[in-house]
């Protein structure tokens, strides 16, 4: 028997599902059970909305014509703007458009690291990155002569902090770490690590990618330099994302691209830069996409981000505890909830993942299988593949009671 539940009474389930248009599908005969949204969260009706109104009513360039449209469509591009950088609780003016978590690390990577750090300094990262959190660094150690260090976990799958003052120390001038673990679900004390960062002379760059949609994410309290998330995972578009700054930094770094908008003027020989953020947002951006996510944040305020991360809480408790009733089961990461998003990784017995996932796919499961773009921690764990199942607002504990059915199926099938 699972442990009972608490429940957030105030989350209606049942509506907001109702909000979602993709839930009503169904997967060959079954109802689809999305536990995929560590991947990409599906959207509400609210975000298409906004996207389909920008594109039917304002659709015009920004920051370039004189016309009605045009200053329309400026204008809801700065007003999303200033929308995602409140709900980031982060000053406007450090808040630039990008693609996704990715472009935004490669930004800091290219602008930052590349520019103005020297050959021999140290960036740390974490054992438990994302690829977009390493590979960038990797790219800017090899190109401008840096080194690269990598904190270590523990059993239970948390940061081995012990060493942290050791790495951190000359010359350190940089820690790039996840504020949640796309693999393990383990929540990162950024607030407290980004301190003991500051005080060794490190900047910081948060990959928030697994926990802006999911929690309260404050910068002014993290007091991180850098911050990196998108908008597909939060409710909103695809193609839209985040890098929020530092003013002063963004203004110490050089451009990421050249090209229209990130100017002030230019002769055939030299450019001079326009203000940030405008100066790393070359050429048209997505307009609609940032409108869209501007609507996701207004989605995600109205229900309450509180009230999101117990639903959440209360599910993962639900998934933690219906995986050990399915027996054979490896979950890596913390248990401990306090610890923990709901993110949960696992495998079943010696059964390869991606044959976990396409059983569950038969009964309209939705998981992720496979390295998670994490490969250095399936090397750390010893393993190819883990399989994943991930929640959101949107999610019922009976989707976790079909996932646990499903499991039951990969085991007679697997004869396990
Ligand atoms: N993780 C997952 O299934 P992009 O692709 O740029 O929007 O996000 C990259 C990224 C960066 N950091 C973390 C912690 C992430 O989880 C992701 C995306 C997805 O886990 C797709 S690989």
């Amino acid at each position: 028997m699972s442990t009972p539940v608490a429940t957030d009474p105030g989350l209606d389930v049942a509506r907001i599902r109702a909000d979602f248009p993709i839930l009503e599908r169904e997967i060959g005969t079954n109802p689809l059970v999305y536990l995929d949204s560590a991947a990409t969260s599906q959207k509400p009706r609210a975000v298409v909305d906004a996207v389909d109104a920008y594109y039917a009513t304002s659709n015009a360039n920004v920051h370039r014509g004189v016309h009605t449209l045009g200053n329309e469509a400026t204008d809801s591009f700065e007003r999303a703007r200033l929308r995602v950088a409140a709900f980031l609780d982060a000053p406007p003016e450090g808040l630039v458009f990008v693609r996704n978590t990715t472009e935004a690390i490669n930004l800091v990577a290219s602008s930052y690291a590349m520019q103005l750090l020297a050959p021999g300094d140290r960036i740390v990262v974490t054992v438990m990155e994302h690829h977009s959190n390493l590979v960038p660094w990797q790219l800017a150690a090899q190109r401008r002569g840096l080194q690269l260090a990598a904190i270590d976990i523990d059993e239970d799958g948390r940061l081995d902090l012990s060493t942290l003052d050791a790495l951190l120390a000359a010359p350190t001038r940089l820690l790039a770490i996840g504020h949640q673990s796309n693999v393990l679900g383990t929540v990162n004390d950024i607030r407290a690590i980004t301190e003991r960062a500051h005080a060794a002379g490190a900047l910081v760059c948060l990959d928030a990618a697994q926990s802006v949609p999911h929690m309260s994410v404050s910068a002014r309290d993290l007091d991180c330099d850098f911050i990196a998330f998108s908008g597909h995972k939060m409710c909103g578009p695809m193609g839209i994302g985040v890098l929020w700054a530092r003013p002063e930094l963004l203004e110490l770094m050089p451009p990421f691209l050249g090209g229209g908008s990130m100017i002030s003027r230019v002769t055939l020989e030299r450019s001079t830069w326009n203000t940030v953020p405008h100066k790393f947002e070359a050429g048209t951006p997505d307009v609609a996409g940032a409108v869209g996510l501007a609507a996701a944040c207004d989605y995600i305020d109205a229900i309450g981000r509180d009230r999101i991360h117990a639903h959440e809480m209360s599910l993962t408790r639900h998934l933690l505890d219906v995986l050990d009733e399915v027996g054979d089961i490896t979950i890596f990461g913390p248990r401990d909830l306090e610890a923990r998003g709901g993110v949960v990784s696992f495998n079943l017995a010696d059964v390869h993942a991606h044959d976990v996932g396409t059983i569950l796919d038969r009964r309209g499961i939705a998981v992720r299988a496979g390295h998670h773009c994490a490969q250095p921690l399936m090397a750390r764990y010893d393993v190819p593949s883990m399989a994943r199942a991930s929640v959101y607002l949107y999610t019922t504990h009976e989707e976790i009671d079909a996932l646990g059915e499903g499991l039951g199926e990969v085991r007679r099938v697997f004869r396990v």
